[in-house]
């Protein structure tokens, strides 16, 4: 794990996971104080506000934070070329092939670390110049793929060279160490940090996690090709029973419109989509950030002895 923290210059061998919408620049940047990588999550955002948000990090620390591009963004173009000019360290991509961009983001001095969830695309993006990557399973919250953490990390691992970053199912120092096992150089974790005090959700959606057990999460959309992992509610019963009923992609979609934003800003727990991982059964308190790391960096320890 140490060659990540050398890469970017970090205390703590932990990338924040990219959770659009959520992520903003004041909350990457308590995230990169605290020791490990914080990213913004561009989501949906458009240039403007992604300046704004880069702008904002950068005024609250100097220590390092990324960006990820969410691809199936319609303004990921722009949001490509605008962290170029802002010269951002790390570019994290989800949701999609960033092959096209690589070239250009190296020529700016950035490093890029697509998450890939088949080790088919991990072998092109490695193909494509990637710096490194993340492998994700599909413990994960939001938008997943089908592997688990424990079959994709590994066999990512074996298919590259360059760096491996375990993400999906990890939110203690017993699974960083186990990561680590698995051949991975680093860790991204996002569920964990959404029950921290600087995590700017709304306090219904941390409660929801406190409360979750380990199965109280789903997929929903895999039968339109786009899964994604939720707390399980009283929205995410009634998507699953459209997708049963043969709903189309854009009739679920209407359906959803708006309900990430209703769970993040609004706290509505009912019909909002709270996009959290597994790991949402191990999590019992909201912490400060620095706790949460200095506690996993403790764990790790004393599992690994190091
Ligand atoms: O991207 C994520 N997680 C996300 S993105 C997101 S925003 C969203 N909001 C509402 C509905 C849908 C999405 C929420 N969570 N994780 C990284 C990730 N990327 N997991 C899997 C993939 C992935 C999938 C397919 C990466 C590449 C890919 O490639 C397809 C291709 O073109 O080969």
């Amino acid at each position: 794990m140490e060659k990540i923290k050398e890469m970017f210059g970090l205390e703590f061998p932990v990338f924040q996971g990219g959770m659009s919408n959520i992520a903003n620049g004041r909350f990457a940047a308590a995230i990169s104080e605290a020791g490990a990588m914080g990213i913004i999550g561009s989501g949906s955002m458009d240039r403007e506000t992604l300046k704004k948000e880069i702008d904002e990090a950068r005024s609250l620390t100097d220590k390092p934070f990324g960006v990820n591009i969410m691809l199936m963004n319609p303004h990921a173009d722009d949001l490509a070329e605008l962290v170029c000019e802002e010269k951002v360290p790390l570019v994290t991509t989800g949701a999609g092939n960033p092959g096209k961009y690589i070239e250009k983001w190296h020529e700016a001095g950035i490093k890029v670390f697509p998450v890939v969830s088949t080790v088919a695309l991990a072998k092109r993006l490695e193909s494509s110049g990637a710096d490194g990557l993340i492998a994700e399973g599909c413990e994960s919250g939001g938008h997943v793929g089908e592997l688990t953490t424990m079959v994709v990390v590994p066999e990512v691992v074996d298919a590259v060279s360059i760096p491996v970053v375990a993400a999906g199912g990890i939110a203690s120092g017993r699974q960083m160490a186990a990561a680590e096992i698995l051949g991975a150089d680093g860790v991204q974790m996002g569920t964990i940090f959404l029950a921290s005090d600087e995590c700017p959700i709304h306090e219904a959606y941390k409660a929801a996690i406190l409360k979750a057990k380990s199965n109280d999460t789903v997929v929903t959309g895999r039968s339109v090709g786009a899964p994604v992992r939720i707390i399980k509610n009283k929205m995410a019963r009634e998507y699953l029973k459209k997708e049963k009923e043969g709903a189309s992609l854009e009739e679920l979609e209407q359906y959803t419109l708006g309900s990430l934003r209703r769970a993040v800003f609004e706290g509505d727990t009912k019909t909002g989509s709270l996009m959290a991982g597994q790991v949402s059964g191990m999590i019992g308190e909201v912490l400060p950030v620095r706790k949460i790391l200095e506690r996993l960096d403790e764990e790790y320890r004393a599992v690994t002895g190091k």
